[in-house]
């Protein structure tokens, strides 16, 4: 369908360790959106850093990257999935609610399950992207083309003969 775009979302940290991830995609399943991409995956520092670096000069940015990494949850995992369809960055943007959880509506994900910690991290359980730019660029960060099973963007076929690679023995 034309005007489909695609957003990604996180169930962060403090998401899994609540065990929020069958509400939280009950409440995006709201939105009639399609998954297109999702999986687990640990959070290395490089990857923390690149998807926060607009923030890197923000006073809470190194405790950002310690809470996406699950390093303040002991719970070393975070959920990351693609939603794709009409207006899809919007429509998860509204349901997440604002980066504040504090100020977010109280029937919004993260009005409804979000804290601020003592040192005055917004722990908001979920990221979404915030704009086509964001997504496109979150997007190639967290997922190789063939982990997507629609093609969002251009994409092309390398033969990687050194490269070491796990595969089921
Ligand atoms: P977003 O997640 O709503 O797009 P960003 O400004 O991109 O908001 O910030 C990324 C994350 O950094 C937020 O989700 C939140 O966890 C944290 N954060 C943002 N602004 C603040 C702040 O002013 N104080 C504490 N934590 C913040
Ligand atoms: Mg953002």
């Amino acid at each position: 369908m034309k005007d489909n775009e695609a957003t990604l979302i996180l169930i962060k940290p403090d998401g899994l360790v609540k065990s929020l991830t069958g509400n939280i995609l009950t409440r995006l399943s709201e939105t009639k959106l399609e998954i297109v991409a999702a999986k687990m995956m640990r959070v290395s520092q490089k990857l923390a850093m690149e998807h926060y670096g607009h923030l890197k000069n923000e006073p809470f940015f190194e405790e950002l990257i310690k809470y996406i990494m699950g390093e303040l949850h002991r719970r070393r995992k975070v959920m990351v999935l693609i939603y794709w369809g009409h207006k899809a960055i919007q429509k998860v943007r509204e349901l997440a609610g604002e980066t504040n959880p504090e100020t977010a509506d109280s029937t919004s994900i993260r009005g409804s399950y979000g804290r601020i910690t003592t040192t005055g991290l917004y722990e908001n359980v979920i990221h979404c992207s915030a704009n086509p730019q964001d997504a496109e660029r979150e997007i190639k960060m967290w997922f190789n083309p063939e982990e997507v099973i629609v093609n969002l963007y251009p994409s092309k076929e390398n033969i990687e003969n050194s490269i070491k690679r796990r595969v089921w023995a």
